[in-house]
């Protein structure tokens, strides 16, 4: 069934020039692109957004990380978006991540790991609500 999910190219990835990159794999891999901007935000407002996160020791890393420059939050459609999307994203870490995956080609530590998307429908919806009005998805 078509489903979406939410993704974010990281200030890594966009900084280093790989955005368009990153696009093309992800619609070579069969995804919809319904929602792209391009905009930084403010630690507070990665804070919210990485709110579930809030008790862990990188949480000020990864909200100044966040922070630090131009980001391209995505919505993505597809049959089973949420889970292929985080298949082609690969692991965390880009060490453990998997030959083809973006973060194996575009990642360059834990933390600095050029991609974000959503891991359940739940977290998607949220995700796509804080980035996203409704009348910029089509
Ligand atoms: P994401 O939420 O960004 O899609 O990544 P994920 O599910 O693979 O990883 P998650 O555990 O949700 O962590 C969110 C982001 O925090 C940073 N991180 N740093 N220093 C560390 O040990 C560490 N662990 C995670 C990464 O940017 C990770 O994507
Ligand atoms: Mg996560």
């Amino acid at each position: 069934m078509s489903e979406r999910t939410f993704s974010i190219i990281k200030p890594d990835a966009v900084r280093k020039g790989y955005t368009a990159a990153i696009l093309a794999e992800i619609e070579k891999a069969g995804f919809k692109i319904v929602g792209l901007k391009k905009i930084s935000i403010s630690k507070v407002q990665a804070e919210g957004f990485y709110a579930v996160h809030s008790a862990r020791p990188f949480f000020d890393s990864l909200t100044t990380f966040m922070s630090s420059g131009s980001i391209v939050p995505l919505v993505l459609e597809k049959d089973n978006a949420i889970a292929d999307l985080r298949k082609l994203m690969g692991a965390t870490n880009p060490a453990n991540a998997e030959e083809g995956t973006i973060r194996k080609k575009f990642a360059g530590s834990i933390e600095e790991n050029a991609i974000h998307g959503s891991d359940a429908p739940e977290t998607a919806a949220f995700e796509i609500g804080y980035f996203f009005a409704g009348y910029e998805l089509a």
